[in-house]
């Protein structure tokens, strides 16, 4: 079976290059569209089947983003059988994953190859640029391209306010008002998805995902896919399918973790969303300048002129925080919770004093 029938679910010809190399003739692949405890669901050219991986894929998995997510493109082998065997993860364009709450920071994984990261927002409760700006990094960290949707726009009487205010921080970016209820302003999701391209839905609880996507799936969309186990006992009920095909076209991947997603990687998240302060550090008198006290800092002077507007910094500082504290988690020389770990952590305030804002 040809993999053209696979071009919906967004295979094409930059995939097609990726197998180029393996080793096997034609082999068959198709993409996770769910994942539970032990088994995924994979959309192949004919069907979707339930698949497991196998155990060398397992044996080579050392920690959670080794194995399959949603959004993955996988080679599968039986594919005529009751549950078919992954054998080998194409490699991922982009990866999105959080930190799991209660592991210490752990990654989990929440969805890869995405094209589009739309970053949803209303225009109240909430509306908040830093949060906005936190995505943003996020999305440009795994060079997923960003686009910003205020939704409930019929609530809203002067949406224009706050498509400027977003403007400011994404300047040449895309700013969409639209309405999941009345369904306005849709059509700006499927152009954007034209091509067959994946896209995800970021953003807090209750700004209207779950419409937006009833209303661009045209139905309510299902929220449990039942998966007889390999035994034929137990049925894992608990999560559900993750990848949804839009009749127009195109496809959104909506995973439980994506709604309560972090930033989880390292400080490449600032590059891109603060140009501006990059631009300014760059001028600094010190390589190292962090912009508190040291004597030509090109930053506090734009902020003594008024050229860099306070709150701006503060959002940069933030985030930088944020990031560091979350580096912290993941270092082991950095833990708390022992003896060691509190000298490390004492020795680096003393020599970082921003540290101490944790
Ligand atoms: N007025 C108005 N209400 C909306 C709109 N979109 C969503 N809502 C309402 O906002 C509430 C939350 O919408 P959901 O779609 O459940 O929000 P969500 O982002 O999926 O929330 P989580 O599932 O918790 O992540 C619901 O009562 C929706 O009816 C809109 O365009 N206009
Ligand atoms: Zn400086």
């Amino acid at each position: 079976m040809s993999r053209t029938s696979l071009i919906p679910w967004g295979w094409d010809d930059d995939w097609e290059l990726e197998l180029k190399d393996y080793p096997e003739d034609d082999p068959i692949v198709g993409r996770v569209t769910a994942v539970f405890r032990d088994q995924y669901l994979v959309r192949c050219a004919e069907r979707e089947v339930r698949a497991e991986i196998s155990g060398k894929l397992q044996f080579g998995a050392k920690a959670p983003p080794d194995y399959p997510c949603a959004g993955d493109w996988v080679v599968l082998k039986d594919t005529q059988g009751e549950l078919c065997i992954i054998e080998y993860l194409i490699p991922r364009k982009n990866f999105l994953s959080r930190k799991s709450a209660g592991t210490g920071g752990q990654e989990q994984s929440l969805a890869a190859n995405v094209d589009i990261v739309f970053i949803v927002s209303d225009f109240e409760n909430d509306f908040n640029l830093w949060r906005i700006e936190r995505y943003l990094a996020l999305a440009r960290a795994e060079n997923i391209r960003p686009i910003v949707l205020l939704n409930k726009s019929d609530l809203a009487p002067h949406p224009e306010v706050c498509v400027k205010k977003v403007k400011e921080i994404f300047p040449d970016g895309l700013v969409y008002t639209l309405s999941a209820v009345k369904r306005e302003g849709l059509e700006v999701i499927h152009q954007n998805l034209e091509g067959d391209r994946t896209g995800i839905f970021l953003g807090s609880s209750g700004v209207g995902k779950s419409t937006l996507l009833n209303a661009l799936t045209g139905s309510e969309i299902q929220k449990t896919s039942p998966v007889q186990a390999r035994d034929g006992q137990g049925v894992h009920t608990t999560s559900h399918r993750q990848i949804f095909a839009l009749p127009q076209g195109g496809l959104i991947i909506d995973t439980p973790g994506l709604r309560e997603i972090q930033p989880w990687k390292d400080a490449t998240e600032l590059a891109g969303v603060f140009e501006d302060i990059d631009l300014l550090a760059a001028q600094c008198k010190f390589g190292d300048c962090r912009h508190d006290s040291e004597p030509g800092c090109a930053v506090k002077e734009a902020l003594g002129k008024g050229l860099l507007a306070a709150g701006r910094f503060e959002s940069y500082l933030r985030l930088q925080r944020d990031v560091e504290a979350l580096k912290s988690k993941q270092d082991p020389s950095m833990r708390p919770d022992t003896k060691k770990g509190r000298e490390n952590i004492e020795r680096a305030k003393k020599q970082n004093p921003e540290r101490k804002k944790i």
